[in-house]
């Protein structure tokens, strides 16, 4: 902590002086010899001098610290783009900030995770559920491609989709709580791949099918291959109000069993379209077992395969009408015939086993890559329009689907490299970026002109890129991230199953530059999709009781004094709450065998505080965000005693926030333990204590309301973020009078041991308060006081990370002397206390010093404080001086 902004000080000089020295040109040149040079050109600056030892001591080259400054987030600091990158076989999305990659969450998706208690309670289990395929449940997912909500073609912020290769399903992420709120099936895939996509106003989500599979669910011999196989692409309704997709108004297109991959969908000029591409026109089947070749080589035998353009917005209309559709599984699919017959589907050849398929920014260009084929094709859209408007086709395929000419369809192909695979677009009009997977290589080249600009090496085996909203109309620039399928000798050797690579590449000049590694431990992201950060706004909290997956108020919402126990024969429902630190009710005794459901409301506001719930040794485990209510529920079918408790380290009382799950079996009678006899406190010692409790309350209290005097003179509900504080803290203190009202009831009924209890109880809710109302406190008073310059500002910084906060509190007397009005308390102060801070036991010798020795039991320490950070102490206490009312 201490180093940080000292070092990002250094930083922006050190950066600064290589700049107007121009020797940063010189990659690889040792920090060593950078020394001598500036020796020589004579710059004696300290804060130089000790980043070149760093440097030198780390081996690091200027590059280095240059790519060093440009990902460096400074403490606290916020990150300009967030990530949603696929979590591969993890069944997860993994959120990471940019250009810092620092990892900010792992969203539970297909999979069950426990933190978030998704899979463990049973709302999220209900949303498990949804992904149930024909009745077998399924855990584990394969997710793919994350796709942002759109409107006019550029992301809004609102939904995230993302598919299941394994398990044909995609589901709806809610960005404003980063939570997975749908699943649908896919009814008549049997795997899928080329989804998620939204096209440009949200209407529908794209999930094109991969391995071709019968749409029923009967056997159909693989001989049949062409005849009862089939691929397509399904059109999901999304409604963007809800953010939940609407099943019974969606359809299937019926394709060849062509083996469809990636997707896009058309803008602007192309909206209606959307592209899918293919990479088995052969319709081979492989049989390696009974000696045929494998499919390996079948399924790229053909020169080409077929680009498939469909408008998805007339198909849309037609499946409205009973006579265009068949319904398989109950859902509506268009066949091929229909979609022919409508001129709404056509087939253009491209490179074979191509793979990824993108829509310009403007909708006018198509870029395919194909594995196999060392360029990209671009596509031109009034050219394939002009075609398909015109009728000119240069035949059928084997189903009846007409086949336009790809060199009149063509805008043009560009010698790329080996395996190119996947690309991104930017700000700068004809900039693209594509990966090449063999070469393990980004490629920057323009799509209008066709010409390449510059290669940049990736570590290894490059899969998808993510610009910085790299797909959508209006693209960033900035950045493309590499997401590698390979890391080999990248990282720390962690066993044979290494990380993936993510790869963070500048591109705001003129040639590429790598700055940053991360390694992702979780699954294959293939595809990362990457967002202005300015354009989330997710919440804090809920609303009071509020179920997180529907989003509305939840069954079982139970608030402060509404806790209960309910029976009803072998069920029973315990409506509890959570609040720091104790969970209502603290004991439940149920049968062995009951159906125990437990509705669990954290009835917390304060931001971040959650609670987590289990009940040791049944296998729940619930999150409970504040203002969230959740279920969790389990047969008792172990006898015994279960402690349950809270599972996130909330407050000092955590470790208290528990109860006891208590099982009996209603078969067995139970003896009775002999009590043992323990010794009690006499009514005096009782009285004490009382006593001693009730005064610490009102000493606590006093604290309390001086700070609340401070706050309301300071006019703290001018200022939101304090006055949100100050919410927190007294909802904290408002529970106390209800507290001392049970405490005061005891002690007039003579029970002094119980109000004792009642009293601690009060403390707790005092310490709470005390400590959120101090912070307000801070926070009121860095906005109510003159602004800091930075010296100062660094200068707070080696104050309380240098220690001497730890004897000084500012404005009051306490281990060590109050040090408002210091630098006047001494002749020449500002030289004497930085004397005095650099060197203290020079001067303990010094009457003045002395006496504050003899006074404190204490001698000032020597911190070790460098010369600069006591130039900013000093410049820290003038600020203190300048503001003294506020202490
Ligand atoms: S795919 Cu993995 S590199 Cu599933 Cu989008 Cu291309
Ligand atoms: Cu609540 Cu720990």
């Amino acid at each position: 902590m201490k180093m940080t902004h000292k070092l990002m000080a250094v930083l922006v000089f050190f950066i600064l002086s290589i700049l107007t020295t121009g020797c940063v040109d010189d990659n690889k040149k040792p920090a060593a010899e950078a020394q001598k040079e500036e020796a020589k050109g004579g710059s004696s600056d300290a804060i130089n001098h000790s980043l070149l030892r760093v440097m030198e001591k780390r081996g690091l080259t200027q590059n280095d610290v240059i790519r060093a400054a440009k990902t460096y987030l400074p403490t606290g600091g916020r990150d300009e783009f967030v990530v949603f990158s696929s979590g591969g076989q993890s069944g997860q999305v993994i959120v990471y900030g940019v250009p810092s990659m620092k990892i900010l969450k792992y969203i539970a998706v297909f999979t069950p995770e426990p933190w978030q208690g998704y899979g463990y309670d049973e709302d999220s289990k209900k949303i498990l559920q949804q992904g149930n395929i024909r009745g077998k449940e399924i855990t584990w997912g394969d997710t793919h491609h994350p796709a942002l909500s759109e409107t006019d073609g550029k992301y809004d912020g609102k939904w995230l989709a993302i598919n299941d290769k394994a398990n044909p399903r995609v589901a709806i992420i809610d960005l404003a709580d980063f939570g997975t709120k749908q699943i649908v099936v896919n009814p008549v895939f049997k795997s899928d791949h080329g989804g998620a996509f939204f096209t440009q106003n949200s209407e529908w989500i794209i999930e094109a099918a991969q391995y071709g599979a019968p749409f029923d669910n009967n056997y159909h011999p693989i001989e049949e291959y062409k005849e009862t196989y089939r691929g397509g692409v399904t059109m999901w309704k999304f409604d963007p109000k809800i953010g939940r997709i609407n099943e019974k108004a969606s359809y299937t297109i019926e394709m060849p069993p062509y083996m469809q991959d990636l997707s896009d969908a058309g803008k602007s000029v192309s909206h209606g379209w959307a592209f899918t591409n293919s990479f088995n026109t052969e319709m081979y089947t492989g049989g390696i077992e009974v000696g045929m070749p494998p499919n390996e080589a079948g399924m790229s035998r053909y020169d080409t395969d077929f680009l498939h353009v469909y408008n998805w917005e007339k198909l849309a209309k037609l499946a409205k009408d009973p006579k265009n559709i068949k319904i398989i599984n109950d859902h509506k699919v268009i066949t091929m015939e229909v979609a022919v017959a409508n001129d709404a589907l056509f087939l253009i050849p491209e490179p074979k086993s191509p793979h990824g398929v993108d829509v310009s920014p403007d909708g006018e260009y198509i870029t395919v890559c194909g594995k196999l084929d060392t360029h990209a094709s671009v596509y031109k859209w009034s050219k394939i329009k002009a075609l398909i408007d015109a009728k000119e086709f240069i035949g059928k395929d084997p189903y009846g689907i007409p086949i336009l000419d790809m060199k009149k369809s063509l805008h043009g192909q560009v010698e790329l490299g080996l395996g190119p695979l996947h690309s991104q677009y930017s700000n700068v009009d004809g900039e693209i970026y594509t990966s090449l997977y063999v070469d393990s290589q980004v490629v920057k080249w323009n799509y209008k002109d066709l010409k390449v600009l510059d290669k940049e090496n990736v570590h290894y085996n490059i899969g998808h890129l993510a610009g910085m909203e790299g797909k959508s109309a209006d693209p960033q620039g900035k950045y493309i991230i590499a997401l590698n399928k390979l890391s080999i000798d990248r990282f720390q050797n962690v066993g044979p199953l290494h990380p993936q690579n993510h790869q963070l590449i500048d591109v705001s000049g003129k040639t590429m530059d790598l700055l940053y590694d991360m390694p992702i431990p979780l699954g294959e992201p293939h595809q990362a999709v990457a967002i202005r950060a300015e354009k989330l706004h997710p919440h804090v909290r809920y609303p009071m009781g509020t179920n997180t997956k529907t989003g509305k108020i939840h069954k079982g919402k139970t608030l402060a004094g509404q806790e209960r126990i309910e029976r009803d024969g072998k069920n029973v429902t315990v409506y509890a709450t959570m609040v720091r630190s104790h969970i209502n009710p603290e004991r439940i005794t149920v049968n062995k065998g009951d159906t125990v459901t437990m509705h669990l409301t954290n009835l917390e506001r304060a931001q971040d505080e959650n609670h987590g719930f289990t009940v040791d040794i049944y296998n729940i485990h619930a999150s409970l965000e504040p203002g969230e209510t959740s279920t969790v529920k389990f047969v008792t079918d172990m006898e015994g005693v279960f402690p349950y408790y809270c599972t996130e380290f909330c407050s000092a009382l955590h470790l208290e926030m528990m109860g006891y799950l208590m099982v009996k079996d209603p078969n067995k009678t139970y003896k009775s333990a002999k009590k043992l006899k323990m010794q009690s406190m006499t009514k005096e010692e009782l009285e004490a204590e009382y006593k001693k409790t009730v005064a610490t309350n009102d000493a606590t209290d006093a604290v309390i309301q001086s700070v609340v005097k401070f706050l309301k003179e300071n006019s703290f509900d001018k200022h939101k973020v304090v006055a949100d504080l100050v919410t927190d803290a007294f909802d904290q203190y408002g529970q106390i009078k209800a507290q001392k009202e049970l405490s005061d009831k005891s002690y007039k009924a003579g029970d002094v041991e119980k109000a004792i209890l009642y009293e601690n109880m009060i403390w707790q809710l005092m310490v709470k308060t005390a400590d959120v109302g101090i912070r307000a406190k801070d926070t009121l008073v860095h906005l109510v006081a003159t602004k800091q310059n930075p010296a100062a500002m660094r200068g707070e910084v080696a104050f309380n990370e240098g220690g001497c906060s730890g004897c000084h509190v500012v404005g009051k007397v306490s281990s060590g002397p109050d040090l408002t009005g210091v630098l006047a308390r001494h002749e020449n102060g500002e030289q004497w206390v930085k004397d005095f801070i650099l060197d203290p036991e020079k001067k303990y010798h010094e009457e003045y010093v002395k006496g504050m020795i003899d006074y404190f039991k204490l001698k000032m320490p020597n911190q070790n404080m460098s010369e600069n950070e006591a130039n900013d102490i000093i410049e820290y206490f003038k600020w203190i001086d300048e503001n003294a009312k506020l202490f």
